[in-house]
């Protein structure tokens, strides 16, 4: 594939990216999510990637937010991006278990329960709503926002929200062996007790059993009066399939070939039965020389962090194919 799938016609003068920060308790479930070296450890990795965009390094815990086999996290190709355009981004706490190391926009959410055992974000209403004027906020700041997201476990709270909205849906993972039966189980219980409660109101659906990002996230995108582009799979999948069941607009999406091109996932047809455009973004990954980098390839982490959405930013401010590449490469070696 090209570096682009299309060249996006987006007219801006003043570009932002802002990373939503969220836990899930399913993410401690072992099996589940890969981002993070162990299951105890995936609740810190949104508050180290961002910690690393902001730093550049990581000071607050001994560990970093990579893969069990220690594939870099996609928040080194953020970090590299950002400094490439000049961008100071900004964070969003959606709810964690834990307090962020940078400073943060907080609407005051929690970490998203276990859906299978009760409510997952009860506040899903209300975090919505400080979303939106999170968004409002932000749009005196800028024209564009490219908007991404660190959940570990997100892309199993992302199936969940997409079928009990009726999406045929498949979703990502962070492993190249993506537990498919695992998220099937926590899949069947939440559409379970949607189906019981009747409930049709997208962001009940949220609150039974999503995380707090989608909540925050499609009041964001609300909000905000300037054009959004949401960087990220399946997850920012499911915020455009809430979107569109509130009725409000929905926000075009970036993500990578990766993504696009994981067989256990079926994120196009999503896009296409959700009615939501998306660009791909194929940084080429297996010739760009970090072994790390190039098991992207093979499936391994795949997106994360806006990662995409900030590659595709770095081209529309006009970075050349190669200065993308090379800020890549030697942000991930200087991380190593
Ligand atoms: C974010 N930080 C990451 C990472 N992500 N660090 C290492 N690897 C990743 N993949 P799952 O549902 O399998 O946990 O995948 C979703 C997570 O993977 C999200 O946090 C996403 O941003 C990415």
């Amino acid at each position: 594939m090209a570096f682009l799938s299309s060249f996006p016609e987006i007219e801006f003068s003043r570009p932002l990216f802002a990373g939503i920060l969220g836990n899930t308790a399913l993410s401690m479930v072992p099996g589940i999510s890969g981002a993070g070296s162990t299951p105890e450890r995936t609740v810190f990795t949104p508050i180290l990637d961002a910690e690393l965009i902001v730093k550049g390094e990581i000071h607050s815990m001994g560990y970093k937010p990579n893969t069990p086999t220690n594939c870099p996290t996609p928040a080194v190709i953020t970090r590299s991006m950002l400094q490439l355009c000049g961008i100071e981004p900004v964070f969003v706490n959606a709810g964690m278990f834990n307090r962020p190391t940078v400073p943060c926009l907080d609407v005051y959410g929690d970490a998203g329960a276990d859906p299978r055992q009760g409510d997952a974000v009860p506040r899903a209403h209300a975090i919505f709503e400080a979303g939106k004027r999170a968004g409002r906020l932000l749009s005196g700041c800028a024209d564009l926002l490219v908007l991404g997201e660190s959940v570990p476990g997100g892309t199993t709270t992302a199936l969940c929200v997409l079928r009990a909205l009726g999406y045929d849906a498949r979703v990502s993972s962070s492993f190249v062996n993506n537990p498919v039966e695992q998220k099937e189980e926590v899949c069947r219980a939440v559409v379970a007790r949607v189906r019981e409660s009747g409930v049709t109101d997208p962001l009940d659906v949220v609150r039974i059993g999503g995380d707090p990002m989608m909540a925050v996230a499609a009041g964001i995108v609300c909000g905000f009066s300037g054009e959004v582009v949401l960087a990220g799979g399946t997850q920012m999948l499911s915020v455009n399939a809430v979107l569109k069941g509130l009725g409000e607009r929905m926000a075009p999406l970036a993500t990578t070939e990766y993504v696009r091109a994981d067989a256990s996932a079926n994120f196009e047809a999503v896009a296409a039965s959700v009615g939501a455009g998306a660009w791909y973004v194929d940084p080429g990954f297996d010739t760009i020389g970090d072994a790390g980098l190039a098991r992207y390839c093979e499936g391994e982490v795949k997106e994360g962090m806006g990662a995409g959405g900030a590659i595709l930013l770095a081209r529309i401010m006009g970075y050349s194919e190669e200065e993308i590449r090379s800020a890549i490469l030697s942000t991930v070696l200087s991380f190593r």
